[in-house]
């Protein structure tokens, strides 16, 4: 069975390692959000990908979510000694050796993609993890603050600012002109599943969808297309979810995101037990919809999310 899962940081990490569960002989490849990407310290830092490849490589720090396990601080502590920041954004000693062989591989012409496949051949993820692009594509936010309405990245927005300042926008800078990593939309036409986990809709998996051919390569597809919920009980798990949904014009609930997605992408939407009402407004519209367990609280618990959705698959198919 081939597997193809859009994917964004923890929420998506943490699914797929459940999927990996579920599915032991299945081929997976996972489909990774770049938007979150940053230049810091002129290193290339991808954190969605990155904990992706953590999580399933056993290297994460499990309570955190993102960042290595056993972290240390020393090259953040010696920047800041010499005054150069940012100070906002946590890069561990640990870590910092990912960006700079990420970084030193990209000077040497290599594309992402083939430097995501090499960092993978140490972590071993047991999936195929494809950067969504090549090319550079960055989510900023239009925000207001003191300074009043401006652009800044999405990492600004959120580790910096913690999503505490109003959201009128958000934008995928250069999605438009980004072309599908080698290997996406060759995934996507062989798949006989195609999973979009309970990543952030807007800026996980909408950023995917918005480079172009992604989404209609989906919506084309003959393969099911089933998505799980990460708003339970009309907030998000954790993250910035219902921000970024309401800069988008959509409400923070299961029924309204799969709507978002809309019955073109969707064949099946799981949603969690708190929000059974959610069933009948999403099969109105033409999706398969089931209420089933949705909290992650531990790997097999998202495991059995994973058989709910590949069994909701099937009965599309
Ligand atoms: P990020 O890039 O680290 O923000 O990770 P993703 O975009 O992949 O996932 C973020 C989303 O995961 C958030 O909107 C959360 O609500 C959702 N999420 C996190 N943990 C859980 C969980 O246990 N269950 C569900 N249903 N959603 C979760
Ligand atoms: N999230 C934070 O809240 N604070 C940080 O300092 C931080 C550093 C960081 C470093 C590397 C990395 O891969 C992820 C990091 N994250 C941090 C998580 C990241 O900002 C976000 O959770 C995702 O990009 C949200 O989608
Ligand atoms: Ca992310």
């Amino acid at each position: 069975q081939r597997i193809v899962a859009l994917s964004g940081g923890i929420g998506g990490a943490r699914f797929l390692r459940g999927l990996r569960r579920a599915a032991p002989d299945a081929d997976i490849t996972v489909i990774g959000n770049t938007g979150d990407d940053i230049h810091l310290f002129g290193l290339k830092v991808c954190p969605d990908l990155d904990t992706v490849m953590y999580t399933l490589g056993g290297g994460i720090h499990e309570e955190q979510g993102w960042g290595r396990a056993e972290e240390t601080f020393t090259v953040k502590e010696e920047l800041a000694a010499y005054g150069v920041g940012p100070a906002w954004f946590g890069l561990g000693d640990r870590d910092f050796a990912t960006h700079i062989v990420r970084t030193q591989m990209i000077g040497a012409g290599y594309p992402l993609s083939a430097v995501t496949e090499a960092l993978c051949r140490r972590w071993e993820p047991g999936v195929r993890l494809l950067p969504m692009s090549d090319d550079r594509v960055e989510t900023h936010v239009l925000i207001e603050d003191g300074e009043g309405r401006r652009a800044v990245h999405f990492q600004e927005y959120w580790v910096r600012l913690r999503a505490a300042v109003p959201a009128h926008a958000v934008i995928p800078v250069g999605a438009e002109s980004a072309r599908p990593a080698p290997g996406v939309l060759e995934a996507l036409a062989g798949a006989d599943v195609i999973l979009l986990p309970p990543s952030n809709p807007v800026v996980s998996v909408g950023t995917i969808l918005a480079v172009p051919g992604i989404r209609e390569a989906i919506a084309g597809s003959p393969a099911p297309v089933v998505g799980l919920s990460p708003i339970v009980g009309n907030a998000p798990v954790r993250g910035m979810a219902d921000k970024v949904l309401a800069a988008v014009g959509v409400e923070a609930t299961a029924a309204a995101v799969a709507l978002h997605y809309g019955p073109d992408l969707l064949d099946g939407w799981l949603v969690d037990t708190v929000d059974a009402e959610a069933v009948k407004a999403v099969e109105a519209e033409g999706i398969r919809c089931r209420s089933v367990p949705l909290l992650m609280t531990d790997p097999e618990a998202a495991a059995a999310m994973a058989r709910e959705a590949l069994a909701l698959a099937a009965e599309a198919t």
